[in-house]
């Protein structure tokens, strides 16, 4: 049986291991939620929008003939990991993820670190600071509860209505970033507190280099907690698995 995968996408991971599959001429199709108006493109044949939950991933295992599934998604993308491998354990295909350690403070780092996004909200409860809010725009609504802050808001794509933050300024940008850049951001607006979600990876990492080297706290998200499932970290050990895996099902 000729591999043909399903990678749930979304991550510089993804990218990765999608660049590397076409390199090989293996068959394959990356998934986006179809969260932002033009996702990247990518070397392979690439689907935008959900399932429809568990039943409509299994269906389209089977419909599509998938024989293996590597959920490359984002840390914070816990219902699809979660629908994954409810899915392939319908199907009977079998799934890996590909996924990357969680990052850790250095000894210079002034993190406080909160069990979700709740928590950051929470934190914020204080007076006046100007905040760089690097989390995306899906839980933006939940912070208008601090208006008394300055928020420097990074976005994929411009709001399509005006935020409900009286003082704010949105940098429209996608990652993945550099620490220049977020210096210049940080010291541009005067920032004095960074929220982020502890993504992991490369992508997302300069706002905390450049909050060290301008010696500002940062408030971290932790991640939400994922399923039980197969975990791998590098491209090439998905491969590996993906030619073992294959000779697992007996072909
Ligand atoms: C649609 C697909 C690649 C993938 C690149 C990575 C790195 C750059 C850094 C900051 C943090 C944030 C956000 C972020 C990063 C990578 C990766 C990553 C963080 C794209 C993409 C999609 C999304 C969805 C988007 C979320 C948002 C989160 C922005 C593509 C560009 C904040 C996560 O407007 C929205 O609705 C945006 C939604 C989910 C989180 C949120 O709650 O708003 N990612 N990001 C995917 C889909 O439709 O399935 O165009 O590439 C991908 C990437 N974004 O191929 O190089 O691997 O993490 N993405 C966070 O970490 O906090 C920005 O500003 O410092
Ligand atoms: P989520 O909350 O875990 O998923 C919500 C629903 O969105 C899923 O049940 C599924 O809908 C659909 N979905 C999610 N990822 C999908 C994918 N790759 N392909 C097809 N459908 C998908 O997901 P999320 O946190 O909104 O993340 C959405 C996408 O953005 C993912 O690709 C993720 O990798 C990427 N991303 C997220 C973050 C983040 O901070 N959350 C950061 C960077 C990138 P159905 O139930 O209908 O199938």
């Amino acid at each position: 049986m000729v591999p043909n995968l399903l990678v749930l996408g979304g991550t510089t991971e993804a990218t990765a291991l999608c660049r590397e599959m076409a390199q090989r001429g293996m068959n394959g199709t990356i998934s986006f939620a179809g969260r932002v108006a033009r996702p990247v493109r990518q070397p392979l044949p690439q689907r935008v929008g959900g399932f429809g939950g568990v039943t409509g991933l299994s269906a389209y295992l089977r419909t599509e003939n998938i024989t293996h599934v590597v959920d490359a998604t984002h840390p914070f993308a816990a219902q699809m990991s979660q629908n994954a491998v409810a899915a392939c354990a319908e199907a009977g295909v079998p799934l890996a993820a590909l996924t990357r350690a969680p990052w850790s403070q250095e000894p210079d780092d002034l993190w406080t670190s909160v069990p979700d996004i709740a928590g950051a909200v929470a934190a914020l409860d204080r007076p006046a600071v100007r905040v760089m809010l690097a989390i995306g725009r899906m839980h933006l609504s939940l912070f208008a509860r601090h208006p008394q802050h300055f928020y420097l808001l990074r976005l994929v794509d411009a709001p399509d209505a005006a935020l409900s933050f009286p003082d704010h300024h949105i940098e429209v940008d996608r990652g993945p970033f550099n620490m220049e850049n977020d210096l210049a951001l940080m010291r541009a607006h005067r920032i004095s507190l960074i929220v982020s979600k502890n993504a992991g990876g490369s992508g997302a990492y300069a706002k905390l280099r450049a909050a060290r080297a301008l010696n500002l706290p940062v408030i971290m998200i932790d991640r939400p907690k994922m399923p039980d499932r197969y975990e791998l970290h590098e491209v090439r050990a998905v491969l590996d698995w993906v030619s073992h895996a294959t000779t697992d099902l007996g072909v």
